[in-house]
């Protein structure tokens, strides 16, 4: 090649790399900002894959901010603190009405007008704040939140999230600024939380506490690899250090946000008085379950910079904005008695019986005590008062116990050594108690419930006071013995209608084809949860293949640690359950084993949204089914929805898809779609 048609060569390069990182930002904005995506998965990465071959054939040519260069320095020594370029001032809480109220009418007092205020209400995203720099369109900078004043500098960990914007939109209505802060909350998903701790246990390392500081101590890792593996994601909710810009209210400024390419809350709203404020926060508290990441509560702010700048900060807190919380998920109350529940794999769990009390709205009499060590570690006694947590639809748990408000009275509570289920001897393998009788009716009963429940077999119909039944009849012994059940088996047990015994009849039949993964789950192998259940069935692909694999081979899977590597085996290797999953078989269990990655399915490239509440599912449930068969579940109608599935008391999203023209499910419809 000459030297000249070299030069073209690169010359051409150059165009076309800066045009090919121009398409590559414009659809990560499409994707994660405008949540409205115009091209598939396949065909984002061929672009990233071009860009990559051509920044290899023109190493010279590889910009800092190309989309290609987000994971990859080197690990830190420790990490710089910097100053922020204002300082990041915290929130004044709001507990309930009154002060919601007072609030409002405080900035009246100071403003010495009787005009509605107007305020911009956000979520309150239960993260950590973090404030990055942008310098002439690029991100020069990313800093915690710090102590306000100073933070530590993670720019190399906040560019491993993928919605932060290397280079912003500069074509826009609004004028980009030289230099300024961006601020927002950087946060993990409940989910991604629920499977980084499942990993965790899963190789023995400490769980964190909550999504929050799971999201904490991602950031602040010195090796970027361990943070882009986290996936954490950020909202936007301001601007530090924006000066004499067009933008008059904070309304506005995050509209700027968003056309310069920042990720902004798509439940922000402006209001036009406290009442709205006030309907705003029982309507996004409404959802709080629903949304994929925790807040705690709604931030309220005077809209207009204007008056933000008049009212100024106190001290320690802004006057012109407040966080507005919500009820606290964690209440006090006495425990009456500490008793002890039989798993399926025979661990001994401690669930305290507690004084009734509400939290949420829900009625808690329960809660459990995880472990032996967990009861010493947090010194939790019979007749303590304590701590107790309820969170969303998780098992509520005793937080700690309050050793002030102790009579003297309170007992130890010690572990029994005999099953109070089958009187056999128990062990402690770490720190789990365990009854060594593998056929202690507990064990059997809880790993048959295991086997049928929605998320393993979906056998309806089977709840617990049935298979107590069949158990104490002998009709089943095991989790095999339910595909041999008659009609006339169950007729004849006191209290049984002939409907009822051939829905059961007809409900075991429709579950005779599941999925790999859920027929993975249902085994009851120890330390395959959900998600590791469904890491094997991608990794594996075959019942056959899982179960000739080495322990070697479990442990290059990235997700499996020693430990589920350890179980897996002493799982397949126990004779007896070899001969459950023979007999399985040979019922007429045919398990699909699907290769999802590879073949695009019938959902694939469709987007759904679930609204209202469904009878026979829960949301999760049915958003993971829709992500299974290759759609995308999203949280908010665009003209881009495929399929709103209303359930019962739909609100605004089902109103939204009728004035879109979206197609509108029913629960039935929905599950017919998708072949259930
Ligand atoms: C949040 C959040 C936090 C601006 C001035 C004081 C607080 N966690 O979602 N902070 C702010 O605003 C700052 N807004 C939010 N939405």
């Amino acid at each position: 090649m000459t030297k000249g048609a070299n030069a073209v060569d690169k010359k051409n390069a150059v165009k076309k790399l800066k045009h090919l990182i121009e398409q590559i930002n414009y659809h990560n904005y499409r994707y994660y900002v405008l949540d409205d995506p115009i091209i598939s998965d396949y065909e984002y990465d061929q672009l990233m894959n071009e860009l990559m071959e051509m920044e290899t054939a023109f190493p010279e040519l590889a910009t800092e901010d190309s989309p290609t260069k987000r994971v990859g320095a080197p690990p830190l020594d420790e990490f710089k603190k910097v100053k922020h370029l204002v300082p990041m001032i915290s929130l004044a809480d709001a507990f309930d009405k009154d002060e919601a109220l007072e609030f409002d009418e405080r900035i009246a007092r100071m403003l010495g007008s009787n005009e509605d205020r107007v305020y911009c209400a956000e979520p309150k995203i239960d993260g950590l704040s973090a404030a990055l720099l942008y310098e002439n369109g690029k991100l020069i900078r990313g800093a915690t939140r710090g102590d306000g004043t100073e933070g530590e500098e993670v720019t190399v960990n906040i560019r491993t999230i993928k919605m932060v914007p290397l280079r912003l939109l500069n074509k826009t209505q609004y004028s980009l600024p030289l230099r300024f802060e961006a601020r927002g909350e950087v946060y993990m998903t409940k989910n991604d939380f629920k499977n980084l701790n499942e990993i965790r246990q899963n190789n023995g390392e400490p769980l964190f506490a909550n999504p929050r500081n799971a999201a904490a101590g991602s950031i602040r890792q010195l090796d970027s690899q361990i943070t882009a593996s986290r996936k954490l994601k950020m909202f936007f909710w301001g601007a530090g250090a924006l000066e004499k810009t067009e933008m008059k209210s904070q309304w506005k400024l995050l509209q700027a946000l968003k056309a310069w390419g920042f990720r902004i809350n798509p439940l922000i709203k402006l209001c036009r008085n406290i009442h709205e404020v006030l309907d705003y926060y029982e309507h996004i508290m409404e959802q709080r379950d629903d949304l994929d990441y925790e807040i705690d509560g709604i931030v309220v702010k005077v809209n207009s910079l204007l008056l933000q700048d008049e009212l100024g900060n106190t001290t320690r807190a802004p006057r012109w904005a407040i966080a507005y919380k919500f009820p606290a998920r964690q209440v006090t109350t006495k425990i009456n008695d500490i008793i002890i529940q039989v798993g399926r794999t025979g661990t001994l769990t401690p669930v305290a019986v507690l004084e009734p009390v509400a939290i949420g709205g829900v009625t808690v009499s329960r809660a459990t005590l995880h472990n032996m060590d967990e009861i010493e570690r947090k010194d939790i006694r019979i007749g303590d008062c304590v701590l107790v947590e309820r969170a969303g639809d998780v098992i509520p748990e005793v937080v700690k116990s309050i050793a002030e408000k102790r009579t003297g009275n309170e007992q130890v509570f010690v572990m029994p050594e005999q099953c109070p289920v089958c009187s056999a001897a128990v062990i402690k393998e770490g720190a789990v108690h365990r009854c060594t009788n593998i056929s202690c009716p507990a064990q059997v009963k809880e790993s048959i419930l295991h086997f049928v429940q929605r998320s393993a077999m979906n056998i309806d119909g089977l709840g617990e006071k049935i298979v107590e039944q069949f158990l104490k009849n002998a009709i089943i012994k095991d989790v095999a013995d339910i595909y041999s059940i008659k009609k006339d088996d169950i007729v004849k047990l006191e209290r049984f209608a002939e409907k009822s015994a051939t829905n059961i009849i007809a409900a075991i039949e429709a579950s005779k084809k599941p999925p790999l993964e859920k027929f993975l789950f249902a085994l009851g192998i120890r330390q395959v949860g959900i998600h590791m259940a469904r890491v094997l069935a991608r990794q594996f692909g075959s019942l056959e293949k899982l179960q000739t694999a080495n322990e070697e081979k479990l442990l290059g899977i990235k997700e499996i640690g020693t430990e589920t590597a350890k179980a897996i085996k002493a799982f397949f290797r126990e004779e007896k359950n070899e001969n459950v999953i023979k007999k399985l078989l040979d019922s007429g269990i045919e398990i699909r084993e699907e290769k999802r990655e590879r073949e695009p399915s019938i959902l694939s490239g469709k987007i759904f949204v679930f609204t209202g509440t469904l009878e026979t599912l829960s949301r999760q449930e049915a958003q993971e089914m829709v992500e299974n068969l290759g759609a995308k579940a999203s949280l908010s109608v665009s003209k881009q929805t495929t399929y709103v599935v209303a359930g019962k008391d739909a609100g605004s999203k089902l109103e939204k898809a009728k004035t879109l023209g979206v197609t509108i499910l029913s629960e039935k419809e929905f599950l017919t779609l998708i072949g259930k």
